[in-house]
């Protein structure tokens, strides 16, 4: 049901939908309900604080890259994620939220963030695992998030996308090449794969039966597809990737269906997906740690650009 505010009239909400069935793309100065506003900085905030936690599993890796070329990928790589974390801020800011309110509460722990940045990076694998995997789930997610129908978001999603098509393939380059490498090297592969896979199908979010913000985001063109639909879609793109560099996806229920031409899956494991939505994965308490320290530290960067910008232009911050 569409949640309607006192001070949405129903002229107002037929209006805006007649332009949302007419393709029509929102912009920040348009009127919109305050539903459509709250859900879109619901989804925008959590989808920057993903960006900018989605750092830390990788960094973890940067001082012991086994390569050059290897650490210059990865580190050009994490600076992106840094970079979509920017741009989503500023998508939330179009509709009149501040992003320092929106990092206070991830410091709080009262925002939610992407739960597969809860999980531990093991070995090396997980590098190039994170890129195939982790990357080719937001891709499916983001490409159709590029034609949501506010305009600030899809924006930033048409170039986040552009971007993370690299981040898929250099993490699926380096697994083929581990794939061709020791029987050590394949094991690493293997067992980097064996944990993130699961993971990787929940940041689909919850089954569509499950999922209360879905209705309302479809009837406005938020989500262009259902949860289960592009968790479907990146199973089936996937498989074949998997066979072609000889790495086992650990679901012994996988099976193609001729007739719907999608690969059936196993059963999700929701109870795992909710108890580290709520903050009880194995690194959730690690991850807001390193976050409110990274934050603390770089105060003095923040007073120092702000005094820069006071005496440049003239113009106080607001205490
Ligand atoms: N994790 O009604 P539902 C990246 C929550 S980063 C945690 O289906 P919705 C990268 C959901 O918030 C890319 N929580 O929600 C970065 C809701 O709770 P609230 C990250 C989840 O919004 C660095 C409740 O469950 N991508 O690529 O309709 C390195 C019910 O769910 C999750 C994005 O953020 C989850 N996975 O659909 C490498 C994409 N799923 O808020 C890579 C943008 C659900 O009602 N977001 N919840 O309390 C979306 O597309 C949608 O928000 C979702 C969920 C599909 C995730």
């Amino acid at each position: 049901m569409t949640v309607v505010n006192d001070s949405d009239t129903p002229e107002q909400l037929e209006a805006f939908q007649a332009r949302i069935d007419a393709g029509e793309t929102i912009e920040p100065k348009d009127w919109m309900p305050a539903q459509y506003r709250k859900q879109l900085v619901r989804m925008i905030s959590q989808h920057a604080h993903s960006e900018i936690v989605g750092m830390l599993p990788e960094g973890n890796w940067l001082t012991r890259a086994p390569s050059l070329r290897r650490k210059k990928i990865l580190l050009a790589k994490i600076q992106d994620e840094g970079g979509h974390g920017l741009y989503l801020y500023c998508a939330a800011e179009t509709l009149g939220v501040d992003r320092t309110e929106l990092i206070d509460q991830l410091h709080a722990g009262k925002a939610k963030y992407s739960q597969i940045f809860n999980y531990p990076s093991l070995n090396w694998a997980d590098i190039g695992v994170i890129g195939w995997l982790v990357d080719g789930a937001a891709i499916v997610n983001q490409t159709m998030l590029a034609k949501t129908s506010y305009g600030p978001y899809s924006r930033a999603m048409i170039r986040i996308c552009k971007e993370e098509n690299f981040h898929k393939k250099q993490g699926y380059e380096l697994l083929a090449q581990m794939m061709e490498g020791t029987k050590d090297q394949q094991a690493m592969v293997q067992d980097a794969v064996n944990r993130w896979w699961w993971p990787s199908l929940m940041m689909f979010g919850p089954s569509d039966k499950d999922s209360p913000n879905s209705k309302v985001l479809l009837k406005w063109k938020v989500k262009r597809k259902t949860n289960d639909e592009l968790r479907q879609r990146f199973i089936n793109m996937t498989v074949p990737q998997a066979n072609a560099i000889g790495v086992k996806l650990p679901d012994p229920d996988l099976q193609f269906d001729e007739k719907t031409k999608n690969w059936n899956f196993g059963e999700i494991n929701w109870d795992e997906f909710w108890a580290v939505v709520k903050g009880h994965g194995p690194c959730n308490v690690e991850r807001l740690e390193a976050r409110r320290a990274a934050h603390d530290e770089g105060r003095w960067v923040r007073e120092a650009a702000e005094a820069y910008a006071e005496k440049h232009s003239g113009i106080k911050k607001a205490a």
